[in-house]
């Protein structure tokens, strides 16, 4: 059986909904970050950067990296159209998680949520997290322009571009950033997929879900 290695609430959140979308059968390893469950000997034997989310497949190769993983689900199970339809869109939905994952997380959140791993010295950790919100900010600006689908995904239905920029829209949710009013109504959209509804509710979290859904 498959392993996945994952945080609920974090960005393998959005891989999470993709195994759960194709209904495949995982096993599901909860490692606890702030408690540095990554940085064991044992998990570093599986993924030794140290990083959530992890894939171990039926054949024992290990997969990470959130693109890495989504675009192996995507052509792996063909039939579920996770990936778009054209090559052109396969590249736009690659180039998407790559922004998503480098730049809104990895530059982003990043200096928000672990800001001390930025701090040359302690008066500078608002900076920081400014700075953070700022990238995020900005990268939600430049993904609001890039909605080509007449349903609010990204592209002509749901892919694996969504289930990427869902993880970051969750975040800003949290701990409430503005989003521009594209990714606020895919935000939206995305948590009415019943899908994203089990995952969340299996990693702990309500979502208020408006009643006009
Ligand atoms: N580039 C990786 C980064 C993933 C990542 O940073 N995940 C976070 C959790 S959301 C993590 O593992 N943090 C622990 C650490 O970096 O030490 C990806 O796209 O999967």
């Amino acid at each position: 059986m498959m392993q996945l290695y994952m945080t609920p609430g974090s960005c393998s959140t959005g891989i999470h909904i993709l195994m759960e979308e194709l209904e495949l059968v995982f096993g599901a390893n909860i490692l606890n970050l702030p408690k540095g469950e990554h940085l064991s000997d044992t998990y570093k034997a599986i993924n030794p950067k140290s990083t959530i989310p992890a894939l171990v497949l039926d054949s024992g190769d290990v997969l990470t990296d959130f693109t890495a993983i989504a675009w192996w689900l995507g052509s792996r199970y063909p039939k579920a159209r996770l990936l778009p339809q054209n090559p052109v869109e396969q590249a736009q939905a690659l180039e998407l998680m790559n922004y998503v994952c480098s730049y809104i997380h990895g530059q982003g959140y990043t200096r928000i949520f672990t800001t001390d791993k930025y701090l040359m010295r302690d008066e500078d950790k608002e900076a920081t997290q400014a700075k953070g919100r700022d990238i995020v900010a900005e990268g939600f600006e430049i993904i609001a322009e890039r909605f080509t689908g007449a349903e609010g995904y990204l592209f002509d239905h749901f892919t694996v571009a969504d289930a990427a920029l869902f993880y970051v829209e969750f975040w800003a949710d949290r701990i409430d950033l503005r989003m521009p009013m594209a990714c606020q109504n895919h935000y939206d959209i995305m948590c009415r997929r019943p899908v994203v509804q089990r995952v969340l509710a299996e990693e702990g979290y309500r979502l208020n879900i408006s009643q006009d859904f």
